[in-house]
């Protein structure tokens, strides 16, 4: 809301430019619409009108997000008030720079959207301002890790993170022996750590060995397919030792950071990054906070303060991006309110209960998952012993209404056709899923992945299998006959944000 001064100030300027203030000053579509009814181009209609042939593909994806069950493990459903301040006005305003400080005119409400969004992300994880700060402006996740090492990085410094087929990210410095992938490792030399493959742990013994001859800048706690906790004592300690940053990609686990269901990173690392979509629940975008104030005492007993806020600032824009997108830090905004009720603790609560109630279930039917359970909100399932692999696996979920990835597992060789598949619980929860409801999914789950098995025994290459599932009549069948059970038990759960898009 703006405040009244500010309304009162900024009221003729409305009237005069706008015209579309209604007799209580009131903005209203309908007085915007009367003063053009010469039937010249408004852009007042409304998608549907507009553009029927969109329209009708955002029907068809709610369609798809209503009757399937959603398992991705890096995705949410939205809410619509977040929704809503997403799909605004805010969307036409650029505002390159800062608040109090921007390279365009007319940012005094963005300014305040953008502070706002800055207080709501410190209360959201219970920081005390004189201690973090952070920068809401990265338009996601990738953006933000990148802007976050160009902050304290130069060209070619090295980093180390959680490899990529052992649960790590992309941006976490991945590269194969023959390329380098992320422009995280292109731009930064990178050096990975890993899995112990007997326990599906995080390999720390191996990871101070290697720390220790590689000396890296800066050392990336942070998972994308990981069931277990992260060890940042640990890390921290050993970022001390190399005088190293720790940096914490806590962009999975946010939620249940914010929820205090899971140790808190912010008790050990200098910079944590995030996105805010995933487990946080909110608008598409990336936060960075940064440390303030005392980092060290030197030898003579001086203290070394963090500089991070000028540089983290700098890094995301001017070096790496251009205008923020206002929409998205209001989406944001909205969001990290919910995140900071007692409601979102709850709903982070009912996901770990719905994880654990998810391996229960797979267990109980005899999957194999890495490290063996979980304590976040998703699972890993290796579905290697069973003689199937997860390409397989997500292709026959898919066309059985189930949205799950593929992905690798300790030890695999390929990423097209790895061994696992990571199921969340964060999207159906966010649809009032509970533990009983969870073990039916596994039910479901568990059949399509009977049709996998037999399918592959019937079959040769990945090709042959996919082009199998469409044609064989009985196989074809089978299928039309799970799909139909599945969604007609996943459509009647109740779904965040717009009715019909
Ligand atoms: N795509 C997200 C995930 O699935 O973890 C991260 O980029």
């Amino acid at each position: 809301m703006l405040s009244l001064s500010l309304r009162q100030t900024l009221r003729p300027l409305f009237l005069r430019v706008s015209g579309c203030l209604g007799r209580e000053g009131q903005i209203t579509s309908e007085s915007c619409r009367l003063k053009h009814s010469s039937g010249e181009w408004t852009g007042q209609e409304s998608l549907a009108q507009d553009d029927p042939e969109m329209w009708n593909l955002l029907q068809q994806e709610k369609d798809r997000q209503c009757r399937g069950l959603e398992l991705i493990a890096s995705e949410n459903f939205c809410s619509r008030a977040a929704l809503e301040a997403q799909g605004s006005c805010l969307n036409n305003k650029y505002s390159e720079g800062y608040p109090g400080q921007r390279y365009y005119g007319g940012a005094e409400v963005v300014d305040q959207i953008e502070l706002l969004c800055q207080r709501r992300a410190l209360t959201a994880f219970s920081l005390d301002p004189n201690l973090w700060g952070v920068n809401v402006q990265p338009y996601s996740g990738s953006p933000a890790n990148f802007a976050a090492y160009t902050s304290v990085l130069k060209p070619h410094d090295r980093i180390m993170g959680l490899d990529l087929p052992d649960g790590g990210h992309l941006t976490h410095g991945y590269m194969t022996d023959n390329k380098r992938i992320s422009a995280t490792s292109i731009y930064f030399e990178s050096m990975p750590y890993k899995l112990n493959p007997q326990t599906g742990l995080i390999d720390y013994d191996q990871l101070e060995k290697t720390a220790r001859l590689f000396r890296p800048k800066l050392i990336i706690a942070g998972t994308s397919a990981y069931a277990r906790l992260v060890d940042y004592a640990r890390m921290k300690m050993l970022c001390e030792e190399l005088n190293a940053y720790l940096l914490a990609d806590m962009a999975h686990i946010s939620g249940l950071v914010a929820a205090g269901a899971v140790p808190s990173p912010f008790q050990h690392a200098d910079l944590v990054t995030s996105t805010t979509h995933k487990s946080l629940r909110g608008a598409r975008a990336g936060l960075i906070f940064f440390r303030k104030g005392v980092r060290s005492v030197d030898a003579k007993g001086r203290e070394v303060l963090y500089d991070l806020q000028d540089r983290v600032n700098f890094a995301v824009f001017p070096s790496l991006q251009g205008g923020p997108h206002n929409h998205a830090i209001a989406g944001v905004a909205v969001a990290l309110r919910q995140a900071s009720t007692p409601m979102f603790k709850q709903y982070i609560t009912q996901v770990l209960l719905n994880a654990k109630a998810m391996a229960g279930a797979l267990l109980r039917k005899d999957y194999t998952l890495v490290s063996g359970g979980t304590d976040n909100h998703l699972v890993l399932v290796d579905l290697r012993p069973r003689g199937i692999d997860g390409a397989r696996a997500e292709r026959v979920l898919e066309l059985v209404s189930i949205t799950a990835n593929k992905n690798t597992c300790p030890g695999d060789k390929s990423a097209l056709t790895p061994g696992g598949l990571r199921l969340g619980a964060p999207a159906l929860t966010s649809r009032q899923f509970k533990e009983s409801d969870f073990e039916k999914v596994v039910d479901f789950f568990d059949e399509g992945i009977q049709i996998a098995l037999s399918v592959k025994k019937k079959t040769g290459n990945l090709a042959s299998f996919k082009s199998f599932l469409l044609k064989d009549p009985d196989t074809v069948k089978l299928i039309a006959e799970l799909r139909h059970r599945v969604e007609l038990f996943a459509r009647p759960f109740p779904m965040p944000g717009f009715p019909d898009h």
